[in-house]
């Protein structure tokens, strides 16, 4: 056989195949199925195999994520890590300090019985403020045989002072002791003042008016030794402070502040 007819032959045997797979297609090409060109199956149905479909499924997990609050569950941590810190930085330590509180007068000569020139500075222009007997006006001091006589004359500027050193397991002060007040003024108008003052070390700043500014005037006239109790209000302890009984009393009607038996009272751990 020549190759021509060879040739010839091939070419028959490859028209008929393709006219016979022509003829067997429609079989295969049922509800609606095609076949594509590189013999896979491609169908409106086989959306889920679809490239373009297969972002559908992943979009339903893609909107779950924002919503459980990923804000919600940061705002909780962030106000539980500052309170129960604070708390518990605070508190314990103070309780589990041991601690027997007792109370001690931090005054030296507090009743001046030791007479004058023991711890207390005086000023003032009319002699001697610390007095005993007779020199008290007739009054019977409160304890002891001295007490403090401040004003008792017309525009005075008397004035007790003592330094103190506040002890560092102070946790209050209570100024506290007798007053005994008299005066010439006819009204209560407050013309003649005492002050009870804390002083800075240096003496020359008030850091606070104990009971107020003033604590008495002559409108607090007595007729005996009375008792008086007053909370310092600042915190001093571990400092050297200075405690200043004033009297100023203005130009007519002179007023009397008699003190006794008095204390700096300091409640202190031990
Ligand atoms: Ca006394
Ligand atoms: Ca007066």
């Amino acid at each position: 056989m020549s190759p021509y007819h060879r040739t010839g032959w091939i070419g028959v045997f490859a028209l008929s195949a393709l006219v016979a797979c022509a003829t067997t297609n429609p079989l295969e090409n049922d509800g609606g199925h095609s076949t594509a060109p590189d013999g896979s199956k491609s169908t409106v149905d086989a959306d889920p195999m679809d490239p373009d479909a297969a972002p559908r499924p992943d979009a339903s997990p893609d909107a779950a994520i924002p919503h459980p609050d990923p804000d919600a569950a940061v705002m909780p941590p962030d106000a539980a890590v500052p309170h129960p810190p604070d708390a518990a930085v605070t508190h314990p330590p103070d309780a589990a300090v041991p601690c027997t509180p007792t109370t001690t007068n931090l005054l030296v000569n507090a009743s001046f019985d030791t007479g004058p020139g023991t711890m207390w500075a005086e000023v003032g222009g009319a002699g001697e403020i610390i007095l005993a007997g007779t020199n008290l006006q007739m009054h019977a001091a409160h304890s002891g045989t001295f007490a403090a006589w401040l004003g008792g004359y017309n525009s005075g500027d008397d004035q007790l002072t003592q330094t103190i050193i506040v002890p560092a397991s102070a946790t209050g002060l209570r100024f506290k002791g007798q007053r005994w007040i008299e005066t010439l003024e006819t009204d209560n108008g407050t013309y003649d003042k005492l002050t009870f003052e804390i002083l800075g070390a240096t003496g020359t700043n008030v850091l606070e008016s104990i009971g107020g500014a003033p604590v008495f005037t002559n409108a607090a006239k007595t007729t005996t030794w009375t008792a008086f109790d007053f909370p310092v209000t600042g915190n001093y302890a571990g400092q050297t402070i200075r405690l200043r009984l004033r009297a100023l009393t203005d130009f007519i009607n002179a007023s009397s502040f008699f003190l006794d038996t008095i204390a700096l009272e300091a409640t202190v751990c031990q």
